[in-house]
């Protein structure tokens, strides 16, 4: 069986991160395992939370897990709440990267031209040493602007999308996507695969409203797709598609914008791409 590491946060409440991921990757026939860098009563953008680091118990998992000798078919990681999460996911990639397990980094840190509640320029700094050390990076419209430097801007042409994409290939990652594109009034997904010199784009129509949580729905299934034997371009009509759908069956909902998209109404649809 096909197994992804996700690194990243439990949010208790507040649908995001793993407890996205896992249920993602398993509809995809793949086995999740975890790695908690912290717990939080909540995401971060809902008042008052309180979290715990698991920073601590990071390397004697790590440890633990060199010593029995497991291997992955990919490593994905997502929110990092600090420097040292950053440092610790460093070791795990050294440690457990091979030939046949690519390393997948979503750089979760911003969203709408902002920085999450807590992070600051040193943050963005160590994400795009990550970032470097990636196969596969997955950055919305606002990171992918604060990663390569660039101006966030609402309004542009195709250029400054493209000029962005090959920036993001010039930290150092063969495989760049940004999601949250707005073009001739649809939104959308752009890949760009360095080493076959392929663009690809993905549209939906726009939805008007905001939703939170739908980067680490992306994330997760293309992820799983990419693992499922995908190319990039495919994999990102995959998991747009099941973002779309998600999306769909949330609409109703008006507690969704902060509490996250319906994605398990949507999770059949991934069953039909469970190629292993
Ligand atoms: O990927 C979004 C996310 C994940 N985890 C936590 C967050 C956020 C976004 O704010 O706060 C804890």
């Amino acid at each position: 069986m096909k197994r992804i590491v996700t690194v990243q946060d439990i949010s208790c409440l507040g649908k995001c991160s793993i407890t996205v991921a896992l249920p993602i990757i398993s509809a995809m026939g793949i086995e999740a395992s975890v790695i908690p860098t912290s717990i939080l009563s909540t995401h971060t953008l809902f008042d008052g939370y309180v979290h715990r680091d698991m920073c601590d118990m990071i390397e004697p998992i790590i440890n633990h897990w060199k010593s029995q000798g497991f291997t992955f078919d990919a490593i994905y990681t997502g929110y990092l709440g600090s420097k040292e999460q950053i440092s610790m996911v460093e070791k795990l990639i050294d440690i457990f990267r091979t030939d046949s397990c690519f390393v997948l980094v979503d750089p979760a840190m911003a969203d709408n031209g902002t920085l999450y509640p807590g992070f600051d320029n040193e943050h963005i700094d160590r994400m795009r040493e990550l970032c470097s050390m990636a196969d596969i990076i997955v950055p919305n419209l606002t990171e992918a602007c604060l990663l390569t430097g660039t101006q966030y801007q609402t309004e542009y042409d195709d250029k400054y999308i493209t000029d962005i994409l090959k920036k993001l290939i010039c930290l150092g990652a063969k495989k760049a996507v940004i999601t949250g594109v707005i073009k001739d009034e649809k939104y959308g997904i752009i890949s760009f695969d360095s080493e076959i010199d392929r663009i690809g784009f993905y549209a939906h129509e726009k939805i008007d409203q905001t939703f939170y949580g739908t980067g680490d729905v992306f994330s997760s299934a293309c992820v799983g797709a990419l693992v499922n034997g995908n190319s990039l371009a495919r994999s990102v009509e995959i998991a747009g598609e099941f973002v779309f759908e998600s999306i769909q069956k949330t609409m109703s909902d008006k507690d969704a914008r902060l509490y996250g998209v319906n994605f398990e109404k949507a999770l059949p649809m991934l069953a039909r791409y469970n190629t292993t």
